[in-house]
């Protein structure tokens, strides 16, 4: 053997740089279930399951292609719980000259990599990932020198380097972001388009039997489990988007309902980041589709921006401030983490369908983590770093690079400004007009304050004046610390109280 392969559990992509960088009649491919990568945090029982999975269909493909493929799986009598370990081990029995290996998604993983050479004592190749449409130093030299990042300006780049909905050098439409029209809140549908639901195999049976045995005091619910595990599932489930809900995917993508966890959304993101979906590809699709006139402009333009923007930006503003930027804490919150975030049971409606639905699918939209979950956490002060575990468990598409500055970043403000221009803190009106949580609340979205005002209230006046010398500079932020200002004296007091004595009662 000459090379060996290692394929961690997020590159599940055939055309990976490190297969791409081997031959199949010479070298061995190297897969392995991880005890520490299962658990450095705890995730959610359907994540592993879905890793696990497609991780076992992963190795099958490759083998179809013809190459020889070493698959530990969590049980297996050879498992030895850490990449470093199980490297070791397959060293020793193969003796190849090199050991191949794309890069990692995420800094843990890559600073692990950096060891092995020394350890094992052979030459380590870690090639770069061309998964992704900007490279970290790329985004670096793009960074610098800018008093401000803002997506919008690095998203009008990547439009142009990819020629995505452009006109020449033009955006089409005439205009580059048509958020302003995707703001609508959604009424109940009882033709509402639902992700397809795939059946389980044997690869995929036996898979959940060992995470039932394995991970039962995890976090979630195992069944049902309805994701797909194959590249030929995913390109499926993507295209019914395409067809079924995208068209609607712009007009609500902040729109939030009661029992509707998916709405308009594609469900994809757990595909694209461990490799099942290529980003450009599927933003191909979607141009198509607005070209065929089967996807409006404002669709078609706010799911692209999504990849070839937010995605890639996070990503930049990851490698950017790592390490370090997982203890960012502008606003130096600590109060723990409630159990809520873990059991659902809260009298907030709100909180209550965006928990509960993370438990049963490992999901929930972009809005209920931004103005749900986040906004609660900033509004009551919790420990950045604690929520930032949270999200990274929860949800089957969460991995640190893209999860981290979308915590820290863009829903706590943690990082005081860098990746938003402003904190996404909201009262109970943004809530109700975006959702109909509020009607079936034990509490009052109307009221400010007082034992049944909806807590979001108060707790955001609260938050204005507890940082006001922290976000008065924000022009927006600076209005609302005005409107708090002009409140009379004893309805401060009455704020002031109302905030207290909920956050006692966490
Ligand atoms: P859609 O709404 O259909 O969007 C299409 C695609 O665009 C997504 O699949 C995703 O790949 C991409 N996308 C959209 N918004 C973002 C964004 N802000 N950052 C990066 N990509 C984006 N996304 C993750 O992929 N993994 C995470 O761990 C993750 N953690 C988050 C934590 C918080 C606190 C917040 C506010 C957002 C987080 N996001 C994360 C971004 C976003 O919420 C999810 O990508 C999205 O909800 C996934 O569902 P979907 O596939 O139906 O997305
Ligand atoms: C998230 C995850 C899980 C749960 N399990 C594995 C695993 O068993 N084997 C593996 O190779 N990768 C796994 N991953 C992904 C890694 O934790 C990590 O996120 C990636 O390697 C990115 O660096
Ligand atoms: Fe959430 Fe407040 Fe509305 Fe209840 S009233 S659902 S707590 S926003």
């Amino acid at each position: 053997v000459q090379n060996l392969v290692l394929v961690l559990g997020d590159q599940l992509t055939p055309t990976l740089t490190s297969l791409a960088a081997s031959d199949p009649a010479r070298d061995r491919v190297l897969m392995a279930e991880l005890h520490d990568e299962a658990n450095y945090v705890r995730h959610h029982k359907k994540k592993i399951a879905f890793l696990f999975s497609a991780m076992r269909h992963f190795a099958e493909e490759l083998r179809g292609a013809g190459w020889t493929v070493d698959y530990v799986t969590l049980d297996a009598p050879g498992h030895r719980g850490s990449f470093t370990a199980q490297l070791a081990a397959a060293v020793a029995e193969h003796r190849p000259e090199r050991i191949v290996v794309t890069e990692a998604g995420e800094w843990r993983v890559a600073e692990m990599m950096k060891g092995w050479g020394e350890r094992l004592a052979l030459p380590v190749d870690i090639l770069p990932d061309d998964r992704f449409l900007t490279t970290p130093s790329a985004f670096r030299e793009w960074a610098t020198g800018r008093k401000q990042l803002r997506m919008e300006y690095f998203y009008r780049d990547m439009r142009r380097r990819t020629g995505l909905l452009m006109e020449g050098d033009q955006p089409v439409g005439g205009r580059w972001n048509f958020d302003a029209e995707n703001r609508k809140p959604a009424d109940v549908d009882l033709f509402m388009p639902r992700p397809r639901a795939y059946a389980h195999d044997a690869i995929t049976k036996d898979v959940l039997s060992l995470v039932a045995a394995r991970f039962g005091n995890h976090f979630g619910d195992l069944e049902p489990f309805r994701y797909a595990v194959t590249r030929a599932d995913a390109e499926a489930a993507f295209a019914a988007f395409v067809k079924e809900a995208l068209p609607r995917f712009g007009d609500f993508q902040d729109a939030m309902l009661q029992g509707e966890p998916f709405l308009y959304h594609s469900v994809v993101a757990q595909y694209l980041n461990c490799g099942l979906l290529d980003p450009l590809r599927v933003c191909r699709q979607v141009e198509e589709a607005w070209r065929n006139g089967t996807v409006p402009l404002n669709a078609a333009e706010g799911f692209i921006r999504q990849i070839i923007g937010w995605r890639e930006y996070v990503r930049g503003i990851y490698w950017l401030k790592m390490p370090g930027y997982e203890r960012s804490n502008f606003f130096g919150h600590d109060r723990a983490l409630p159990d809520f975030y873990w059991t659902a049971e809260t009298d907030m409606a709100c909180v209550r369908a965006a928990v509960t639905q993370t438990k049963e699918e490992a999901y929930a939209h972009h809005i209920q983590r931004l103005m749900i979950t986040g906004n609660f956490a900033l509004l009551a002060g919790i420990d950045p770093h604690e929520l930032h575990e949270w999200y990274l468990m929860v949800y089957a598409d969460a991995y640190e690079w893209v999860e981290l500055p979308n915590t820290v970043g863009m829903s706590q403000f943690a990082d005081g400004g860098l990746l938003a221009s402003k904190p996404y803190a909201a009262s109970g009106a943004y809530i109700n007009r975006m959702s109909n949580y509020c009607a079936a609340c034990r509490y009052d979205v109307k009221q400010r304050t007082g034992p049944n005002a909806c807590p979001f209230n108060a707790l955001y006046w609260d938050f204005m004046a507890r940082h006001r010398d922290r976000v008065g500079r924000n022009p927006r932020m600076a209005q609302m610390v005005r409107s708090y200002d002009n409140f009379p004296a004893d309805e401060r007091a009455r704020i002031a109280e109302s905030a207290a004595t909920f956050l006692a009662s966490l």
